[in-house]
């Protein structure tokens, strides 16, 4: 039986369900232990293939304010932003951490969007997950390793872009966003000018290779 880096660990009981009225969000705040995860950002900050995607926003190209690599089985083809992504092979920690959620929520993926926020100047702007080769209404599972940043949610008909609802991203956390967050709610990790540290999100995801 392959080992996993998390047998270690006791079965996860930490954990909390955000309502959001149309969707849920359900939070395991110390999925992974906190020394272990600040380990596994270091191994993927030096082993993950990063790089720096470019996006044509009113027919002007801009590079994204944070790092990628998309990662998972072969045939896992993902269009984002007008970019066609081939996946990675998976590596190693990645398997472990894949391993790991699957322990503790029964969810399995055939693929992940690694992103490296160098510091709090990278960022991710309002976006739902919603790409047709994710399925109707995706089930979408996110580590954090590192600093903690910032997630904000609004409803996805609001014109203002208020933020209605907020959780910290913390080291080691994972959050499993569940039916109708995609559909229903956008998401951002916006910039932080008090914070000088990496952090490593992880987003798993399933590709349906024929949509
Ligand atoms: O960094 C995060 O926590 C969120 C990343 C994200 O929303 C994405 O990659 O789609
Ligand atoms: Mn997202």
């Amino acid at each position: 039986m392959q080992s996993s880096l998390f047998d270690n660990l006791v079965p996860n009981n930490d954990f909390e369900s955000h309502d959001l009225g149309n969707a849920r969000i359900d939070e395991y705040p110390t999925a992974f232990e906190a020394r272990q995860a600040l380990k596994l950002a270091g191994t993927l900050i030096n082993e993950i293939p990063w790089h720096q995607a470019s996006i044509i926003i009113a027919g002007v190209p801009r590079q994204v304010p944070r790092l990628q690599c998309w990662m998972g089985d072969a045939e896992s083809i993902y269009g984002y932003s007008g970019m066609r992504l081939s996946p990675e092979p998976w590596s190693e920690a990645v398997i472990s951490i894949k391993q790991r959620l699957c322990d503790l929520t029964c969810l399995n993926f055939n693929s992940v969007l690694l992103n490296y926020y160098r510091d709090g100047k990278d960022s991710v702007a309002w976006h739902a997950d919603d790409e047709p080769e994710l399925g109707v209404d995706p089930i979408i599972a996110s580590v954090s390793l590192g600093a903690e940043r910032d997630f904000q949610l609004c409803p996805k008909n609001s014109s203002s872009r208020a933020v209605k609802a907020r959780l910290k991203l913390r080291n080691g956390s994972l959050l499993v966003m569940g039916k109708g967050m995609q559909n229903n709610w956008l998401h951002q990790v916006p910039k932080a000018n008090n914070i000088f540290d990496p952090r490593i999100n992880l987003t798993f995801r399933n590709i349906n290779p024929t949509a």
